[in-house]
């Protein structure tokens, strides 16, 4: 088919069927930051279908509340208790009115991103559109850069070489109390001009503020979610004493924080990740407010597969993603991954990938051998 019926005549989508598995891929190499390791990645993986159409998602969800207060058992009760009786069987205008369904519930970002994101894809493709031209984004490539897990100084020395070496476009490192300052002032001698940041994910309180201050030494492009989870004010606090500018990650989840937190200068960069936020038409407002303040955005990573990585890709190409995001090559993390295409960076650029929705496909075979459970509704 090569015509799109205009907006306003066509059909609603429905949504026949859904598909909820959880997945588990090894990961190369552990995965360390300031409160937890990741061995491996688990995480729930949903297919909504509309005739022969399928819309992919998968959740930004750890077995433990780690990260966030979300888990996966949580994510999967909320899913077949609460929301997808509430989908499926259903028909959407479009995305808008499928969030109205899953706006009201209170909490649950991760949980409703997952079904807004399939929603999209399976949206996009019924429209034989790629998603970055639904969601407004443009370019065939986005800039990225590396997160690098804690380790040995010596060793995240060389890693950070061999990335910038390989053309990511920033450098950034976990830290925690007792592996700072040191561990920057060593990547920051070995690479005079790279973009570095650091991301704490929440290791620190105020009582560290005057510590803090000395990484404004070394010219980095951020420090991301250096206090609480649950906080914006200490945040502000602390960048009114620092130079380097203070970047939320883990504190943002809606546009109406985001909005209080640039009010109160607590964030003067922001990284969206669309599942922590809810889903796009949230990230979308999160880019459009921050871009109304001057406030860069980029794109957080959550160790995704292919399927979200892709999804990360397309969002990254809306206007305001003005620094490299955390979308690297899939091969850093997994031998194999869950879809057909790869999904690697060259010279620091991430292309986007082509056809209609998120533009990659499901690996089938390999699919069934790394899937724990599986439910169909
Ligand atoms: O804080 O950005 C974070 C991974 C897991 C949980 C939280 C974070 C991260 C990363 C990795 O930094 C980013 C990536 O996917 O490469
Ligand atoms: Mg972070």
């Amino acid at each position: 088919m090569t015509t799109t019926p205009s907006a306003g005549t066509r059909a609603p989508l429905r949504i026949d069927s859904a598909s909820l598995r959880l997945v588990n891929l090894p990961l190369i190499t552990p995965f360390t930051v300031s409160n937890s390791t990741a061995y491996d990645k688990t995480f729930p993986l949903l297919v909504l279908r509309s005739g022969d159409l399928e819309g992919i998602a998968e959740g930004v969800v750890d077995p433990h509340p780690d990260y966030l207060d979300e888990t996966i058992s949580g994510s999967l009760g909320c899913l077949r208790d609460t929301l997808l009786p509430l989908v499926v069987g259903k028909s959407f205008e479009n995305p808008t009115a499928l969030e109205a369904v899953l706006r009201p519930w209170r909490g649950h970002y991760m949980t409703k991103a997952l079904i807004e994101m399939a929603f999209w894809d399976l949206w996009a493709k019924s429209l034989d559109l790629p998603l970055k031209s639904v969601l407004g984004g443009t370019g065939d490539a986005v800039d990225v850069g590396v997160s690098l897990g804690i380790d040995g100084i010596a060793e995240t020395v060389e890693k950070a070489r061999d990335h910038d070496a390989l053309g990511y476009k920033r450098v950034k490192l976990k830290i925690m109390p007792g592996h700072d300052v040191e561990l920057v002032a060593a990547v920051r001698k070995a690479l005079p001009r790279a973009k570095l940041s650091v991301d704490a994910n929440t290791a620190y309180t105020l009582a560290d503020l005057r510590h803090l201050k000395k990484l404004d030494a070394f010219g980095l492009e951020y420090i991301e979610q250096p206090l609480a989870y649950d906080d914006l004010n200490d945040h502000a606090f602390l960048q009114r004493h620092i130079e380097t500018p203070v970047c939320l990650d883990e504190s943002i989840r809606t546009a109406e924080q985001a909005r209080k937190a640039m009010e109160m200068d607590a964030t003067r960069v922001v990284n969206i990740k669309v599942g922590r936020v809810g889903g796009y038409l949230e990230s979308r407002r999160i880019h459009d407010l921050a871009a109304a303040w001057g406030v860069p955005v980029w794109c957080g990573g959550m160790l995704e597969s292919g399927i979200g990585r892709a999804h990360n890709i397309h969002l990254s190409t809306l206007p305001n993603f003005r620094k490299p995001g955390d979308t690297s090559s899939s091969s850093r993390y997994f031998t194999k991954d869950i879809v057909n295409e790869p999904l690697e960076a060259r010279d620091g650029r991430m292309p986007v990938p082509h056809g209609p929705g998120i533009g990659v496909t499901l690996d089938h075979a390999f699919l069934e051998t790394v899937t724990s459970m599986s439910e169909e509704f």
